[in-house]
């Protein structure tokens, strides 16, 4: 069967053309106006990044190539006797365009598990930082200083063309994706399973069911289904989101992908972005605790989640900068949950639902949000939760292994395409003003 790295070698001569044709023939083109609002209000809808991978429509939701989550579950072939996405399948697809078979699939597995293995420096780092050090910032440090590996570096260093960045780059995406569950793992049992030792990945799994059986759920058949799901939609969500933002900046300057991800890592270890699935779980777990379990209904809702926003803080899980429609990947996780009754007798996740249920016209009749309805963190947790993964200031984690399949994807073809550096102007108060009324 053929290789994720030929089929890709493969696609790139075709949009190295389309991309030339358009710089030959439209570049002075104008795409849109830009306000004084967008300047200075976060960006929101400048239409300025390249990415092919994924659209995301406001209310659609996000679609890869094309294809829609339901869509996707159709046909991207899952595990051996599963039935969820594989991140495997979903990598290639997002990678080639192409839907891959099951072999290619199983393929790719098995070359991500031969890279899967730590080395030693990685693991005597990780093992050196105290347990109280969050573990986004431990995975962080854990990324970055796997480019001492990098094969992207060393090439540039010896001085390879440029038209070739892209096959280097590649080696590190891939050995990177193929390592980040046991430095994921290693860093879970440091913090919270008393340091206890990391299982050897083994050749026979997939990337989820070695992640999920180093984090000692691998008896868990229904958490690991699920992991596959959550990382397999949580890989790519258009160009623009913070972390795919940061890591195709940072990689415009030929920092290798393993320190353009280690910058992706900490965008997403912000509150609003992807500690929001973290924060999301403090938040239903504050709330549990303040109503009483026993006298959770629409009415103690409601008052709770007034509280909260008359405090200034934000719902968790709610709103977002592109959507303004309920997050299909939200629906996905709650169709998982729809299957299986241990799930939707849960606590937790009854407590997600019936906040569905209220938080959207709350949030209307506060007036601020752009966007009433769930993002994916509204759901992601619970069912961790439910499984017994309960140290919440973990789930980012389980984010950054799985934005690596769209940010070290996007790394790849920015390379391929020759993106150039990136390095939009920026404007003094006064010159927006001066633009402003001159208007
Ligand atoms: N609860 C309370 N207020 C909210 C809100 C929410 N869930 N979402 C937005 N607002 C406020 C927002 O803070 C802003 O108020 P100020 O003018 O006082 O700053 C106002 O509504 C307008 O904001 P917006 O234009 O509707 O949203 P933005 O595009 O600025 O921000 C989010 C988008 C996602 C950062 C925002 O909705 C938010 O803070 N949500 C809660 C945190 C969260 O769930 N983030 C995860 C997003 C997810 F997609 C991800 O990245 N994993």
């Amino acid at each position: 069967t053929k290789s994720l790295k030929q089929t890709l070698g493969e696609v790139i001569p075709a949009k190295q053309a389309q991309l030339k044709k358009l710089k030959a023939e439209h570049a002075s083109k104008p795409v849109q106006q830009t306000t004084v609002e967008q300047v200075i209000g976060g960006m929101r809808g400048i239409r300025s990044i390249l990415w092919d991978a994924s659209v995301l429509d406001p209310n659609e939701g996000i679609r890869f190539h094309g294809l829609s989550i339901p869509e996707c579950q159709d046909v991207l072939p899952p595990a051996p006797g599963g039935k969820e996405i594989l991140p495997e399948s979903m990598l290639w697809f997002l990678m080639t365009g192409q839907v891959p078979t099951a072999d290619q699939t199983r393929e790719l597995s098995r070359e991500l598990a031969e890279r899967g293995e730590l080395p030693k420096y990685i693991e005597q780092l990780i093992d050196s930082l105290p347990p109280t050090l969050h573990p986004m910032t431990q995975l962080g440090m854990g990324v970055a200083a796997l480019n001492h590996e990098s094969a992207f570096q060393k090439a540039y260093e010896s001085g390879v063309k440029k038209t070739e960045y892209w096959a280097y780059a590649y080696e590190d995406a891939l050995t990177l994706i193929a390592r980040l569950p046991s430095l994921s793992a290693r860093i879970y049992r440091n913090i919270y399973r008393d340091r206890s030792s990391t299982p050897a990945v083994d050749k026979n799994l997939d990337l989820v069911g070695n992640y999920a059986n180093m984090l000692g759920f691998g008896d868990n058949k229904d958490l690991t289904e699920y992991l596959r799901l959550y990382i397999a939609i949580h890989g790519d969500h258009e160009g623009g989101n913070a972390s795919a933002h940061t890591s195709h900046l940072v990689g415009s300057t030929l920092s290798d992908p393993y320190l353009s991800y280690a910058a992706a890592l900490y965008a997403l270890a912000g509150p609003l972005h992807g500690l929001a699935n973290q924060e999301v779980l403090r938040w239903q777990l504050a709330m549990q605790d303040e109503i009483g379990a026993e006298n959770i209904t629409h009415d103690t809702i409601r008052e709770f989640l007034w509280r909260t926003l008359k405090s200034g803080q934000v719902v968790p899980g709610y709103g977002h900068g592109v959507l303004r429609k309920s997050d299909p990947r939200f629906i996905a996780l709650q169709q998982f949950c729809d299957t299986r009754p241990d799930l939707l007798a849960s606590p937790t996740i009854q407590l997600v639902k019936k906040t569905f249920e209220v938080a959207p016209d709350v949030l209307t009749e506060h007036g601020k949000t752009k966007n009433p309805w769930p993002n994916v963190d509204a759901a992601s947790g619970c069912v961790l939760y439910h499984y017994g993964l309960r140290e919440f200031k973990y789930y980012t984690v389980i984010f950054g292994v799985s934005r690596a399949l769209g940010c070290l994807t996007q790394i790849v073809w920015a390379r391929a395409l020759g993106l150039p550096i990136e390095r939009p102007k920026s404007l003094s108060l006064n010159d927006i003003e001066k633009i402003a009324t001159s208007a």
